[in-house]
Formats: structure tokens, sequence, C-alpha cells
């Protein structure tokens, strides 16, 4: 199959990111609303309705439906510990044993051409993302030098196991950024996003630590009009503030609650520390089902 089409064909089939047009009328079925690690959504619910066809509607809505999988089928064990995704068949080897450093491209059009799938990683500076990647190669040396804000411009691929790849791009949101540094972000990487036939998803990091910002519900909102796939990704998650500021788990329900009014249906979502390795090896399985999938299309 051609590439642009089989990642059309893809995304469409896994990634129901359409606005909104009819809220979810019923909340959660009682397989989700027994296992604790869903709590975190499950809390938000209103009212409760058991019948089987809506609690697989709710489903189709509230979880992210792994390739292979039916709602119908799903049992609360296949939902990955805090998040809501369910691990399907296509899981698997989701090991990396090798990375490497490929090259850094200052221009989309001068990415790597093989073909092979890539997860983009994308975020506010600041958000954890180097610190993530670190935490999911586990490998310091892979580590990015922390750049000038706003000022390089680069996406950096690493190739993993010599079969795939993770792509880390400018961060956004910089405090201390000029105007002209900003536009220059959003027109840089919004042409990745829209050329890049190899992106099996973009991991949009959000800090769990802070309360939910503009400017990343405006990225996750473009992202989704423009039909590129996403998996929310929160960081910092072990984060647990005194005082008056709000714990993660708290800031999360917000987030998802201002993600929910533009979605029709909820995107992947995981919680993560790079501190404690919270979500680490959840986040390798789902990114490894949705990698095979796309290698066995
Ligand atoms: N508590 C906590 N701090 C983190 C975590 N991840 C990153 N940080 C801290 O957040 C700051 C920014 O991290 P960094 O990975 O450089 O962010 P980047 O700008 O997105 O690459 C650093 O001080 C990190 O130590 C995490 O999971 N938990
Ligand atoms: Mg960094």
């Amino acid at each position: 199959m051609q590439i642009a089409s089989k990642c059309r064909l893809f995304h469409s089939h896994f990634f129901s990111i359409f606005p909104q047009s009819i809220k979810p009328r019923n909340p959660f079925s009682p397989k989700i609303q027994k296992n604790p690690q869903f709590s975190i959504y499950a809390s938000s619910s209103r009212t409760f309705n058991s019948s089987s066809s809506s609690a697989s509607i709710l489903a189709r809505k509230v979880l992210f439906m792994a390739p292979g999988v039916e709602p119908e089928d799903i049992k609360e064990d296949m939902i990955l510990p805090g998040s809501n995704i369910v691990v399907g068949p296509y899981a698997g080897d989701a090991k990396i044993k090798e990375v490497e450093f490929v090259k850094s491209s200052n221009k989309p059009k001068d990415c790597p051409k093989d073909e092979r799938p890539e997860f983009a990683m994308l975020g506010r500076s600041n958000v954890g993302k180097s610190s993530l990647i670190n935490a999911l190669v586990k490998k310091k040396e892979v580590a990015l030098t922390s750049k000038k804000p706003g000022k390089t411009q680069l996406i950096n691929h690493f190739l993993v196991n010599k079969s795939w790849y993770i792509v880390d791009l400018p961060g956004y949101g910089f405090a201390n950024a000029s105007e002209a540094a900003r536009m220059d972000w959003s027109s840089f990487t919004k042409g990745y996003f829209l050329n890049r036939d190899t992106l099996v998803s973009v991991l949009l990091l959000i800090d769990a630590s802070v309360p939910p910002q503009k400017i990343d519900l405006d990225c996750a909102n473009w992202l989704g009009r423009n039909k590129i796939p996403i998996t929310f990704v929160f960081t910092k998650c072990d984060k647990m503030k005194g005082g008056k500021a709000k714990r993660p788990d708290q800031n999360i329900r917000d987030f998802q609650e201002l993600i929910r009014q533009n979605y029709n249906h909820q995107p992947p979502w995981i919680m993560t520390s790079s501190v404690s390795g919270l979500g680490r090896d959840e986040l390798l399985l789902h990114m490894s089902q949705l990698r095979n999938y796309w290698n066995n299309e």
C-alpha cells in the first residue's frame, strides 16, 4: 500500500479526533468503574447506565481502543494502569535494545526518508521532554543537551532497534521567546506534522504539576483539527505539591474536561514520571501496538 494512503487509513481507524458534535450521554460501564487505575477518569462520571450497548458506546468514547480490539471484548485488566489505553493483540516487542542518534534536520523535507514509523515528542519548554526521552531509552548519552529556548529549531531523529524513530521536536511556549521566534516555531513544526506520512502518533507532553495551560490546549486542538494522531503524555506525575497548588490527578482531570469539549472521542492518555519511572513501560507498550499494527498493515 502507498504510504500516504496507509497513513490515512491508520489514522481514521484508531484516532477518532474529530471535533465533538455530540456529547457522550452515558459515562462509565461497571467494569471501568471498578478499575482503581481508571478512577481518575471515572470520578467525573455523572449518570450510570449498565446496558451493554451503552457500555460499549461509552468504551468507544473514553477508552483508546487498541488495534484489533472490539469494545465488547474489553476486560479491566486490558487497560494500562494510569491511562485510558486498552492493550490488544498487537502489543509486544516493546523493549528498547539500542538507540542511535541519526540526524538533526532544520527543515521538514530534510528528515530521513526510509519510511520507518515514528513517534514525535512535543511539548512546552520545560515540560520534561528530554527527561522523558532519557527515561524511555535509559541511556544518558542519548540525552539532548539543553538548547537555548527559542533559538534552535531542529528536528532530531533517534533510531530505536534499527526499526523505528523517536523524534524530538522543538519545544513551544518559551517564556522569553520573541514573537518572531514563536511564529517560526509554528510554521516549521506545522510543516512537519502536515507532511510526515510516517508519523504514527504525536506524543504531546503535558505538565501535570500545573493547571491546564491555554497553549497546550491550543496545540491539542490544532493537531485534532488537522487529524494528526495524538497521545497525551502527562509528565511529572510524582509531584505532590502541598498548599494551594492542585495535585497532578486534579490537573489531569481538569485538562481532560477541557479536551472533552473539543473531541468526540478521547485520545489516548497516560500518566508518567521520569523521576519514579511511572508509566514508562506502559507508554512503550502503547507505542509498540501502534507500531506493530502500522508495520503489519
Ligand atoms: N518531579 C519531576 N521533575 C521532572 C520530571 N521530568 C522533568 N522534570 C524536571 O523538569 C525540568 C525540565 O525538564 P527537561 O527534561 O529539561 O524539560 P524539557 O525542556 O521539556 O526538555 C528539569 O528541572 C527536570 O528535572 C518528572 O517526571 N518529575
Ligand atoms: Mg529539553
